[in-house]
Order: structure tokens, then sequence, then C-alpha cells
């Protein structure tokens, strides 16, 4: 028999992505997909649907009561750029879901759990370069903290309770299904489409800002993956690094122009380049390389194909 999913905030960047794949992988009805919106027509026709604020225990202990939920995807979250607006919203929710989500695992009431942190963990004073698994983190921002906050929490729920629970440190998530909202990574998805529909663009981040990058199909294989991994296999129980390309505003506009030769970039940096100074540069994910056999398999060249090819045939 099918296990069965409920993800909750589904209809967000990598919900809306996740549980398409889920549902293809596991079939419709086995996957649950929740939120306080309803999402995309494809995401709402394709299998069961209900709205759930994941601030909420007892809605959350319910559905995973009638549909006999297995296994939760929390990827509810507020983005860093919001948080820095609205720090204690931000903190209840991204605190808040994820205390639910263990507790009906510590009771028993579900197996398994996928969390998301973020490369957001880290901060001014870690080092930029290949940012080793375990290393100074010290986050600087509000959303940082709470994701630093909720790795420990992860593994304090693993050891003195046997949750299984699996989280990776997303970097920055480029997609054409589903637009980001509210992340200091957001440009690297809003300048594909205003290559496309205007030929130019203007930067929040400066030139030179190198941060971590993934294409989505990479980051749900690595989600999935995980979640999939062997449990002996896994060492760490707060959050894997994980990694696939690396590159600044300005590179990423290169690559743009060379499919639109007529692209124009200007620069414009506002409060998110100080947020985006206080990341790594890269990661080091050898440690998910060798637990779980992480590989990604875009780069910057194919996911600007991909991200141009895609937005234009929608
Ligand atoms: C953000 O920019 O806040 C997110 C992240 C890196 O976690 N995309």
């Amino acid at each position: 028999m099918a296990k069965s999913i409920l993800i909750l905030g589904a209809c967000g960047q990598i919900g809306t992505e996740l549980t398409m794949v889920l549902r293809e992988k596991y079939g419709n009805d086995a996957v649950v997909a929740s939120d306080i919106r309803e999402g995309s027509k494809n995401l709402m026709e394709s299998g069961p649907f209900e709205l759930v604020d994941a601030t909420n225990y007892e809605a959350i202990e319910d559905v995973v009561m009638h549909y006999e939920i297995e296994e939760v995807y929390l990827m509810a979250a507020m983005l860093s750029a919001t948080a820095e607006k609205f720090p204690m919203r931000a903190w209840n929710l991204n605190m808040n879901s994820l205390f639910n989500v263990l507790n009906l695992a510590k009771e028993k009431k579900i197996d398994k759990v996928f969390w998301p942190s973020s490369i957001a963990v880290f901060g001014p004073n870690t080092p930029k370069n290949r940012t080793p698994q375990h290393t100074l983190t010290q986050p600087s921002t509000v959303y940082g903290i709470s994701k630093l906050s909720g790795e420990r929490w992860c593994e304090y729920y693993f050891n003195k309770y046997g949750v299984d629970v699996r989280s990776v440190r997303y970097p920055g998530l480029i997609s054409w299904k589903t637009q980001p909202g509210g992340g200091t990574t957001d440009y690297a998805v809003e300048i594909f489409h205003k290559a496309l529909s205007e030929k130019k663009y203007t930067s929040f981040l400066s030139e030179w800002t190198k941060l971590p990058m993934m294409y989505m199909d990479d980051a749900i294989r690595a989600t999935i993956s995980l979640m999939e991994a062997n449990v002996a296999t896994l060492q760490i129980r707060s959050s894997y690094n994980l990694g696939a390309m690396s590159f600044t505003p300005k590179e990423l506009a290169a690559c743009i122009k060379a499919h639109i030769p007529e692209f124009e970039m200007n620069y414009a940096p506002d409060f998110r380049q100080e947020i985006a100074n206080s990341w790594p540069a890269s990661v080091d994910d050898s440690s998910a390389h060798q637990d779980w056999g992480w590989t990604p398999k875009f780069d910057l060249k194919k996911t600007t194909e991909e991200m141009l090819k895609n937005l234009k045939s929608n």
C-alpha cells in the first residue's frame, strides 16, 4: 500500500512542485496538500486538499488522523526578507509549525518528518567559501535564527524521543512553475520573468554577491532522496548542507544575455544586500554526498536554458 503523506504549505514555491512529484510517485490520493489558501488548478484538481494553518496543532492532528498520515513535509515558512519586516510573526510561524509536527511524531501519530532549513543558519562570522557542515553559525537574521533554532530542536527530538526528522539547508531555489515570496535569493527567479517580458532587470543585490543556488528539480530530488534514504546511513539530524552551484547576479545576467543579447542588467541593492552579505558563497555538501548519495544535475547553464525554455512556452 502507498504511504500517506501530508504537505503543509503545499501552495508555496517548493510545496507546489513537491506535491506534484510525490503524487506522481505514490499516487494522487496518497498525497494530501494543505495550506492556508488554495493553490494552482493543477494542484487543487490532482488530489486531496485541506485548508490548514500549520501553527494550529489540532487542525494538523485532525487531518493526520482522518487520512491516516504517515509522513509530513512541513514547507510552510516565512522567508528571510519578509521575516526582517515581521520578526515576531516569522518566529511564531517558523517555530510553532515545527513544534506541532515534531510533537505529533513524538506522540507516534506520524512516523517521519521533513523540515527545511536554509543557508541562512550561517552568519557573517562563518567561513564564506565551501562552508563546512559543522562550523560557526551565528546567523544575523530573524529567519536564520529561527532556522538554526529549528535545527537544534530537530536534533534534540531525534536524540531524546527518537523522532525520525530529516532536513536539508536549502540554498536559493530557482523555479518556473511557482514564484518564491519574500526571500533574499528571489532575484534569481524574477530576473528570468523580466528578461523575457521587458528585456531588462534591476537586481536588488549587487553584481558581486555570490550565493549558493539550486534548480528546483534538484531540490525536489534531494528532498525525496533524503526521505527515502536508509535510516542507518543518516549521521546528521540537524540539517544537511546541500549544494549545486554558486553565482553572482553579474554571472547570471551574462548567461541570460547569451540567449537574449539585448538583455540589460542594472543594480540597486536594498536592505536584502545585508542579508546576502551574511550568507556563504558556497557550501561543502560532502556529508549529504557520503550519507545519502546527493549529486546535483543542474548547473547555471542548464538552469538558464530550462528557465527560459519553460517560461517562454508557458
Ligand atoms: C531566502 O532567500 O530567504 C530563501 C533561503 C535561502 O532560505 N530562499
